[in-house]
């Protein structure tokens, strides 16, 4: 049989599965899949040409490589890289090999489920699609009597048939739509945003210099321009990085500093201290693109080098030629702010200092510095939202200084849940999130889910967050779906699409046909705005632009130009109040916020007692391919990682099994003795630990990091702080 399914084949675990009741009806038999296999044909002898040959694009993170899928007899036996797509040419990482297996994975979603026992106690009944749809759409109208169309949720995570989700929550009624930017970026969009009025992209592979910090590139970004960047090009490019541990990245770049934890404000204000008082900012550049310069340079005065060390931890020597060396290699030198901003409470703050940084330094849309992201228009989808009178607000309205319409404030709007203020929250309606490991505080998730009336989730496996819910629909994974064209934005903006490669197996389906199915059920003039194929979309939306529906039928990708367009914002104002680059804000000072960035240093960890960080790993995204049989194999359990001297102190050894307490949890997993963290710190992967039965790979293996982490939020951006939590070890 073909190597799709080797991996499970173990007779330890089948044999484990068959004796296990509970866990048989939810996953489905293993047998089922291979039947399912089976009735598709052999894959055959590897050697011979393929069949056929699909575009489409990974889903495996959120950097949506492009994807050739090898196909023969409807079966899909390898996942090649696109090199025609500009980003990620001629490789796929760890994970998006492992796609494959998203596919053909014996523990996927099969069937539609409705809970059975309580929730969380894994008894499900398999219903008929028209079953379960009903009974999605009784309680959606339901609660809507009872709560108003307000009282149910939305969560969902981007992916390219979110569009549908959210279009769903928009015609039900709903306005609380709670996605992952407040767990993820949304202090970077907010900060960056509050200076240059978008959030830009570092030029890296033309930048001379690259300082980054909170960001590992290595393993978060594993494309072939990360590769490029990381090989240094002959000594040409300089990267200096910053995190307190030593990561992929660490081992690429050409000065690593472990620096205290939450203190990258106080090296950034030092940086921006020299530059100033040596006068090596770019003069020309400030006068014509910027306001605020002559505010900075009296705010920075205190913040010298010397005092930046004594609360970074990197000498000041370093600070004052790193500085001097930027400012050099400027307009191309780029201090680098990632993705995840999810750090700590003065999130926002940080990253204006950040972007403060970049603008003196005039490496505003020019090679090597930060460039506005592009983005391919598409011809817009228009459509028609029912409107109802007794809609209140968003319930987590006036949290947060800058709430996203669209997103929300994930912590605050929990908080505000579980407090039924203003307005009760009954029914949750998740697609393509898993908020019971992402979302900071687990045991709080689970008490606001617990007060739920409904819960339906859309998931592709048996997610925690699908196991703690009523009602399970399966979707169609990626390579079964033909999804809507995508535009990615960045400095090499692209139109994606993902054609469909195989048959969805068992009763899968894609999420337009789910969305379609609901609303159907929920009221005809709702169903108007979805009804249609999703040929027809992808044609809709490529209808002005016939030169880039041909080119991505015959490459699987459209771009306007090969190579980064620059200057394209020059002459025009930008989008900020002032129209230029906004190094002191007003609208921060009109909204009682520090004008310029302020450093105060962070708490530092009680005796005894260790920050938890979390961070990326190569293997893993997010919590949701640690199960992936393939990737299982390459790392079946997270560790703690400890620093050497610590574990001496504590008399424990490698190897050997921890208790790990915060204020809000406390979990079991495996230490690892390593050098490679500052002593005041300690770091688990994500993604372990997990709650769902149907998860068999990784359940009861490691530890949940939501579990112990606080939840702490930025007051501006409403980001999620998980870098917050000091944590106790003890023998377990
Ligand atoms: N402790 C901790 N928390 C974190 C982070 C961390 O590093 N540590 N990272 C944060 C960040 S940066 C982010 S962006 C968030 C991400 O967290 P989430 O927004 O929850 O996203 P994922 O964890 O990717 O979960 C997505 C869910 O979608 C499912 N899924 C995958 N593909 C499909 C599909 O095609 N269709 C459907 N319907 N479902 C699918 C997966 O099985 C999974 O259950 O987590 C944040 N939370
Ligand atoms: N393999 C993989 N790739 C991914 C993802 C994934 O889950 N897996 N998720 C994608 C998503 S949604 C996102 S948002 C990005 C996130 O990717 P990145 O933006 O690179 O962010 P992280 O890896 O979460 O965190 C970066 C590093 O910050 C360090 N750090 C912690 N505290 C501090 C501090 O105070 N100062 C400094 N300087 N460093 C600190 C951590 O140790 C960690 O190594 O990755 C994307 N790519
Ligand atoms: S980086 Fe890896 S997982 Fe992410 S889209 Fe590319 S191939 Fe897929
Ligand atoms: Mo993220």
């Amino acid at each position: 049989m073909s190597r799709l399914l080797d991996n499970k084949l173990s007779r330890r675990r089948f044999l484990g599965l068959s004796s296990c009741a509970l866990a048989t009806v939810v996953v489905g038999s293993q047998v089922k899949v291979l039947r399912a296999l089976a009735k598709s044909g052999e894959v055959g002898d590897l050697t011979r040409l393929p069949d056929k040959s699909v575009f489409t694009s990974c889903e495996m993170c959120v950097n949506k490589c492009g994807v050739i899928a090898r196909v023969r007899n409807g079966v899909i036996y390898k996942l090649d890289p696109n090199p025609d797509y500009i980003k990620s040419r001629d490789m796929l990482c760890a994970r998006g090999n492992a796609g494959i297996k998203a596919m053909y994975d014996p523990d996927r979603l099969k069937y539609p489920l409705i809970r059975e026992g309580k929730r969380g106690e894994g008894k499900w009944r398999r219903a008929s699609w028209e079953e379960a749809l009903d009974l999605v759409a009784k309680n959606l109208t339901e609660l809507g009597e009872k709560y108003t169309r307000a009282g149910t949720m939305f969560l969902s995570t981007e992916g390219f048939q979110e569009h549908f989700f959210l279009m769903l929550a928009e015609c039900y009624g709903s306005p609380n739509t709670v996605r992952h930017p407040t767990l993820c970026l949304a202090s970077n969009i907010q900060g960056f945003g509050a200076t240059f009025g978008t959030n830009p992209t570092p030029d890296v592979l033309n930048a001379d210099y690259i300082i980054m910090s909170g960001a590992n590139r290595a393993e978060a970004f594993i494309t072939p321009d990360t590769i490029d960047l990381l090989k240094g090009d002959g000594g040409r490019r300089k990267l200096v990085y910053l995190d307190p541990r030593f990561t992929k990245t660490s081992a690429k770049a050409d000065e690593w500093y472990p620096i205290k934890a939450g203190t990258d404000m106080a090296f950034i204000l030092a940086l921006i201290h020299v530059i100033v008082t040596e006068s090596l900012y770019d003069r020309g550049f400030i006068e014509t693109m910027t306001v605020g310069f002559d505010q900075l340079a009296v705010h920075i005065e205190p913040y010298t080098p010397e005092w930046a060390a004594a609360e970074c931890d990197i000498p000041a020597a370093d600070i004052r030629r790193i500085a001097r060396e930027f400012a050099a290699a400027a307009p191309k030198a780029v201090y680098y702010q990632g993705r995840r901003s999810s750090f700590f409470s003065n999130d926002t703050q940080m990253r204006r200092a950040m972007a403060i940084l970049n603008a003196i330094a005039g490496n505003w849309d020019v090679p090597g510095g930060m460039i506005p992201n592009g983005k391919i228009k598409l011809a817009e989808h228009v459509y028609i939202a029912p409107w109802y009178d007794d809609i209140p607000d968003r319930l987590d309205q006036g949290s947060v200084t800058y709430l996203s319409a669209k997103d929300g404030a994930w912590l605050h709007f929990r908080d505000r849940v579980l407090a039924a203020e203003p307005y009760p929250v009954k029914g949750m309606m998740i697609y393509k999130q898993n908020p019971l490991q992402a979302a900071p505080n687990r045991a709080k998730t689970l008490q606001m889910m617990e007060q739920m009336e409904f819960i339906c989730t859309i998931d592709i496996t048996m997610s925690d967050t699908a196991w703690y819910s009523d009602v399970v629909l399966p979707e169609a994974t990626y390579l079964e779906r033909m999804d809507p064209v995508e535009s990615l934005p960045g400095i090499l903006p692209v139109l994606s699409l993902r054609y469909q490669c195989a048959e969805p197996l068992f009763e899968s389906k894609p999420n337009l046909w789910i969305m379609q199915q609901i609303a159907k059920r929920l009221d005809e003039e709702v169903f108007e705005s979805f009804d249609y194929t999703i040929e027809e979309f992808v044609d809709h939306q490529l209808s002005n632009n016939p030169a880039a529906k041909q080119m991505l039928e015959e490459k699987g990708v459209y771009y306007e130009s090969p190579t980064p367009v620059y200057r394209s914002s020059y002459g025009k104002p930008l989008r900020t109040k002032s129209g230029k680059i906004e190094i002191y804000s007003e609208k921060y000072a009109e909204n009682g916020l520090d004008p310029l960035p302020v450093y105060t240093a962070p708490e530092a960890p009680p005796a005894g007692r260790y920050r938890l960080l979390v961070g990326r790993h190569a293997y893993f995204t997010h919590g949701t391919t640690q199960n992936n049989p393939w990737l299982h194999d390459l790392m079946p359990e997270n560790t703690l990682w400890l620093n050497t001297q610590e574990a001496k102190k504590l008399g424990l050894k490698h190897g050997r099994m921890v208790q790990v307490k915060s204020p809000v949890g406390v979990q079991t997993l495996k230490l690892e003795v390593t050098e490679k963290i500052r002593p005041d710190c300690v770091y688990m992967a994500h993604g372990f630990g997990v709650l769902s039965r149907g998860l068999t790979n990784i359940y009861g293996k490691g530890a949940c990091d939501a579990a112990l982490i606080e939840d702490k939020a930025c007051p501006i951006s409403g980001n999620a702080a998980m870098h917050e939590t000091f944590v106790e070890i003890s023998p377990a």
